[in-house]
């Protein structure tokens, strides 16, 4: 429990950026030409056809940025290689359809299919008229912390079940598998999905994404909104993370040596540009065609009058796993105990130490605080 936690060097560092000005982030890594902090990566040219990274939302492969974190072997970080509006489609997807039945989100804890089966219905009004007024009751949207694709992760049991899958979505599939073939991962599935939706005051509990049965297989992350401090530590929690920056259409991946690293994501900080969203994704989507054969339709200016309130204050980040290896099945035990959604609290944090120190005491016989 955080409550009694140890105060090793990971969360010494994690309490540092959550409680730091924005003005002292010098040490932040930020990966953009130029930085000699960070080195240059070749991607797969040629491993990805123009024609399918299109269909997907990205840019020509030759034209990713991609840097590799001196002592972390198999990190890699893609600085947005997204096309114009897809940004737009990606976020509309976390909003409006991925929370849908039959996926798996944290209001299903204590509420109806019912109350949770269109959350974008009932919230939309609500966000489009926002007065910014501080004491507003929030929109269910608002209210969303996870979303679980595919196979579901299970919070309590920090396990996966084979019973406990629904159609992972073809669209973010396919986005998956062109990321993984540019990365030289050309067998990459997406087979679970954790989608985390932040305020301005969320953090991300220190952890390892260790639940997967195959560790060979790299772990994707996408990033769209406001941007965030993503802390990566070593095997142990007494090894000193390094701080980075992601902005929206950020894409980080961790394979290799780093696939089991420590990992956090202490702070939400509004984009550096100014302006209520970051450039990227301060005008409504302009692309009219969705092709022959489009993998997701693009967003409506309508819908993304919703989705731009939301990420006025708000990131959205998918993280996107293989949870078996090729041709590999679960474990007879794993399999049998759960197709049911039990009581599951997340590692998902919110409001300022002190509230979440509070909280945590609270709900102590329930909630682990951290993955
Ligand atoms: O939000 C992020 O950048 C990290 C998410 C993450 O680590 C996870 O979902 O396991
Ligand atoms: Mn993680």
């Amino acid at each position: 429990m955080a409550a009694l936690e140890r105060e090793d060097a990971f969360r010494k560092i994690f309490r540092l950026y959550r409680r730091r000005n924005t003005s002292e982030l010098s040490g932040v890594i930020h990966f953009r030409p130029g930085n000699s902090a960070v080195k240059c990566a070749e991607l797969r040219i040629g491993a990805l056809s123009d024609e399918d990274a299109r269909r997907a939302g990205l840019q020509p492969l030759e034209q990713w940025k991609g840097y590799h974190l001196e002592g972390y072997p198999g990190f890699l970080f893609i600085s947005n290689p997204f096309l114009p509006s897809w940004q737009h489609r990606w976020v509309r997807q976390c909003l409006k359809f991925y929370p849908r039945k039959p996926n798996v989100c944290n209001l299903d804890l204590h509420m109806s299919p019912d109350q949770t089966g269109d959350l974008w219905s009932s919230s939309h009004n609500q966000l489009r008229n926002k007065s910014g007024q501080k004491h507003q009751e929030k929109s269910l949207l608002e209210k969303l912390r996870w979303v679980t694709l595919g196979f579901h992760y299970n919070w309590s049991t920090k396990k996966y079940y084979k019973q406990n899958y629904t159609p992972f979505p073809a669209d973010l599939a396919e986005l998956s598998r062109c990321v993984g073939l540019a990365c030289g991962f050309s067998n990459f599935k997406a087979e679970a999905g954790i989608l985390n939706y932040y305020h301005m005051d969320s953090s991300l509990g220190i952890h390892v994404d260790e639940a997967e049965l195959d560790h060979h297989s790299p772990l994707l992350s996408f990033s769209f909104g406001q941007s965030s401090i993503f802390l990566l530590g070593g095997r142990s929690r007494e090894a000193e993370p390094t701080a980075m920056m992601m902005h929206s259409g950020d894409i980080m991946v961790m394979s290799g040596a780093s696939r089991l690293l420590y990992h956090a994501v202490p702070r939400i900080l509004r984009h550096p540009e100014g302006g209520l969203l970051p450039p990227d994704l301060s005008h409504p989507p302009t692309d009219k065609d969705p092709g022959a054969h489009p993998l997701t339709e693009p967003c409506s200016p309508q819908d993304w009058e919703v989705c731009s309130a939301y990420l006025q204050n708000s990131r959205i980040n998918m993280t996107i796993r293989q949870v078996l290896q090729e041709g590999a099945c679960f474990p007879e035990d794993t399999g049998a105990d759960t197709d049911q959604i039990t009581a599951q609290a997340s590692y998902h944090q919110e409001g300022s130490e002190t509230e979440q120190e509070a909280k945590r005491v609270r709900t102590a016989s329930d909630t682990p605080g951290e993955k």
